[in-house]
């Protein structure tokens, strides 16, 4: 009832709120609505249901605009110490033409945003960031310390390719090569004359490709031939997926984590270097955190129930009634049968198997702590 009344709500176009290239085409193949992520225009449904599109992503392709993705671009012979400086993993081994998956945080550890950053070479970096205006703290952070550096958003909007039929289709388009290309690598492939820089990544665990649209016409044009020559692969427009990216646990910025939260409490600790020598904001404090151990921790949660609708956050609780977390995300999964969800549980409640009261939409009903990913 309420989410029917909610759906006729139409959101307000305007500059302030992007545009991409690409929102005439989606508009034209079924797209249903829309969520707003760096200010911009991000698809967030077309006309099939959310588990037609769950089903058909893990056996099909997808064409997704993800051009809110934006690019924080770095340049300039001061780049790499800045982007050190912004994240706490270490990139002091990094290598040009690699992709790397960055919390970035500040003084306090707290997280800023999670891009992934790609670098282009050892003086130009971008960072495809998540929902936050990490070009603010950049530029804050490059004029408090006089750093010679260039930091602009360029016009870059990213098309991923997505699903297991994602290499046939773009080896079609791109031959070999593109298939030899290894998860988070990326190159330049041409198209029809023009270079676009392709990466093997993409928020769903289902496989492909993220194209880097620099050239917006020819990424139009390569747009349309994906849908012409996609077509004996199924291919379908999307958008990332709620179903599967929480089943595959890729946390979501502002969703499951934020500010408030730190990289050890949401399990980023393959991206956390605190042992080498590399300088970055928040080291000396996240050293405390480690030592101190966690306050909270990101975990999943199963609840029995086939459906439930999120826009905050839902108190988790124990049989006293004190609370003892929160869950941020949740859907209901075709393939557990059951809703799934990211939770933040308080110490001493983040065991498996625990289990938990909570109320949605007026109803009681028990759930049970879980590791993550689901699958
Ligand atoms: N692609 C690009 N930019 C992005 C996203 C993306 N910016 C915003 C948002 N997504 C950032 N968040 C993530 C979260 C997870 C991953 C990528 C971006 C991801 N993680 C892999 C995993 O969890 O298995 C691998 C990480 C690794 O181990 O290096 O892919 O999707 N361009």
């Amino acid at each position: 009832m309420n989410s029917n009344k909610m759906s006729k709500i139409q959101i307000a176009k305007a500059k302030r709120l992007r545009s991409t290239p690409y929102t005439s085409r989606i508009e034209k193949q079924g797209l249903k609505a829309y969520t707003t992520y760096n200010h911009m225009l991000l698809p967030a449904g077309f006309e099939d249901s959310l588990e037609d599109s769950y089903y058909h992503l893990k056996e099909n392709v997808q064409v997704w605009d993800v051009a809110a993705e934006r690019q924080v671009e770095i340049s300039g012979e001061d780049s790499a110490e800045l982007v050190q400086l912004m994240t706490c993993r270490d990139l002091s081994k990094s290598k040009d033409g690699r992709c790397y998956y960055c919390p970035i945080i500040d003084d306090q550890a707290g997280l800023i945003n999670d891009p992934v950053v790609l670098r282009i070479n050892q003086n130009k970096w971008w960072l495809s960031i998540a929902d936050s205006d990490v070009i603010l703290f950049a530029k804050g952070i490059a004029i408090g310390k006089n750093f010679n550096v260039k930091i602009i958003e360029p016009n870059v909007d990213i098309m991923a390719v997505q699903g297991p039929k994602s290499f046939p289709l773009m080896e079609k388009i791109f031959g070999k090569a593109i298939t030899d290309l290894k998860f988070f690598g990326f190159d330049y492939f041409d198209f029809r004359g023009t270079k676009h820089l392709i990466a093997r990544s993409g928020w769903s665990k289902q496989g492909g490709y993220e194209i880097y649209v620099e050239h917006t016409e020819s990424g139009l044009e390569l747009y349309d031939h994906l849908f012409e020559i996609g077509k004996e692969f199924n291919v379908k427009p999307g958008c990332p997926h709620l179903i599967e990216r929480i089943e595959s646990a890729l946390l979501s910025y502002g969703n499951d984590f934020d500010l408030n939260d730190n990289p050890l409490e949401c399990g980023f600790d393959k991206y956390v270097n605190l042992d080498s020598n590399v300088i970055f904001l928040g080291k000396e404090k996240l050293k405390k955190i480690r030592s101190e151990g966690i306050k909270k921790k990101l975990m999943g949660v199963i609840i029995n129930l086939d459906k439930i609708n999120m826009s905050q956050s839902i108190q988790l609780k124990d049989n006293e009634n004190n609370i003892i977390g929160e869950m941020r995300s949740a859907v209901f999964s075709p393939t557990f049968k059951k809703v799934i969800g990211i939770a933040m549980l308080k110490k001493p409640y983040w065991d498996v198997g625990l289990e938990f009261n909570i109320n949605i939409e007026g109803v009681s009903t028990k759930g049970t702590i879980c590791n993550i990913p689901f699958i």
